[in-house]
């Protein structure tokens, strides 16, 4: 049996986007079944946790008599391999995939990232009015880019859905989230045309559907971290 890892809670703008979401949909793809370990906060800085995912992070996964992997990106493209799904077997368009999926999760998830760090977890208002102009440009310069790399493609590479298309609209939804998109109507039609399939609806769904059955105090922290008052 496969197992991943997932957040027992999120706060509400985190649901439906936290990285487990994608080997939930790669898995869904594959039409493997898995089952889901919920994790608290103090359970990823454990010793037994991170000696299987080194950062602390969900997701990892899991199987019998395999090694555990992690990375979301790893994941994904270990299952599409094994599944002979999403990714032809060989050949440049399997090399071109490839570089595609490093390229959402390399070129531009980070900067994505750097905006996100602005607007969710910086606290000093006048910190964040001196930062965002800059990440803010180079987030939108990432997206220009991939924009012209899709102009008059249906999918990123040959002409069918592939899990290159999986990871980029996937890290196209902190862009989204984040209102980046609004001056990008073609990566709107793209990341539309990616999520618009089953397998991803119900990753999304089942993921959303644990974290709304659970509340903050649910969660356990780190006490050293977090003392109770
Ligand atoms: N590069 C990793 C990133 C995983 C990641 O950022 N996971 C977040 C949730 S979306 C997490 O576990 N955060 C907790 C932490 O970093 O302490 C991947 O793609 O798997």
């Amino acid at each position: 049996m496969i197992t991943i890892t997932a957040m027992k809670w999120v706060p509400p703008f985190a649901a439906g986007q936290v990285r487990d979401h994608r080997a939930r949909w790669i898995l869904n793809e594959a039409g493997w079944p898995y089952e889901v370990r919920l994790m608290d906060a103090c359970d990823l800085a454990s010793q037994e946790y991170r000696e299987k995912q080194p950062f602390g992070q969900v997701p990892y996964l899991e199987e019998d008599g395999r090694t555990t992997l992690f990375e979301s990106g790893a994941i994904v493209i270990d299952v599409a391999t094994r599944a002979a799904i999403l990714i032809p077997a060989d050949g440049n368009a399997r090399s071109l995939v490839l570089s595609w999926v490093i390229a959402a999760l390399n070129s531009i998830e980070p900067f994505l990232m750097n905006v996100a760090e602005v607007e969710y977890f910086m606290e000093d208002a006048g910190q964040k009015d001196a930062r965002r102009p800059a990440v803010v440009a180079a987030a939108e310069q990432r997206l220009s880019q991939l924009e012209t790399a899709l102009k008059g493609r249906t999918w990123l590479v040959g002409d069918q859905f592939t899990i290159a298309d999986l990871m980029m609209a996937s890290v196209l939804k902190i862009a989204r989230r984040l209102d980046l998109l609004k001056s990008h109507p073609e990566l709107v039609s793209y990341q539309d045309r990616c999520l618009d399939r089953p397998a991803y609806r119900k990753a999304v769904a089942d993921q959303r559907a644990t974290i709304e059955s659970h509340k903050m105090a649910d969660m356990r922290f780190d006490e050293a971290r977090h003392p109770a008052n």
